[in-house]
């Protein structure tokens, strides 16, 4: 993703506070001064637990989601766009955006049936049994996919989202 949605979101003040934030979270690896953009990048398990995503079923993913290495460790841009995102005044289609990329577990870009299960099984805490997701899932996928290759493209998940758009939050 570019910078432009990235400064346009989020500038200033808020930028400042998530600095903050930020260092607290490893005060000896980031530096208070950041006018030189150091190359630090925190550990996923230090961001997972703070309080925004602590109780999120999907925290491993979405900060994997905002990650550029396979550890799913944030540098203070990442750490920036996440927040962004996350925010209730981003742009739907940012949103989404990301919302596809933290339900296709598997990242080959597409939600297949095995993804799907496996965001319902978070989303309900596991209180359906096998065959009741494995069928939630097959008629989403049955509904949502308008190419029939029997698997959600961002095309055909934008296509779902506009119908339940509970997804999204
Ligand atoms: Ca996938
Ligand atoms: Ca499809």
């Amino acid at each position: 993703m570019g910078n432009r949605w990235r400064t346009e979101l989020c500038t200033g003040k808020k930028r400042h506070v998530l600095h903050g934030r930020y260092h607290e979270l490893a005060p000896n690896m980031v530096p208070m001064d950041y006018t030189r953009n150091p190359d630090v990048k925190l550990p996923m398990q230090l961001i997972v637990n703070m309080p925004e995503l602590k109780e999120n079923p999907f925290r491993e993913r979405i900060v994997h989601s905002f990650s550029e290495d396979e550890e799913g460790s944030l540098s203070f841009n990442d750490f920036v766009d996440m927040f962004s995102v996350l925010s209730e005044t981003a742009p739907r289609e940012l949103k989404a955006i990301y919302a596809f990329k933290i339900y296709d577990f598997n990242v080959d870009n597409f939600i297949c049936k095995a993804d799907l299960e496996q965001t319902l099984n978070k989303l309900t805490k596991e209180e359906l049994t096998e065959e009741e997701v494995s069928l939630v899932c097959e008629k989403v996928i049955e509904e949502a996919d308008m190419d029939g290759d029997g698997k959600l493209g961002y095309s055909d998940f934008e296509n779902m989202i506009s119908k339940a758009p509970d997804f999204l939050r």
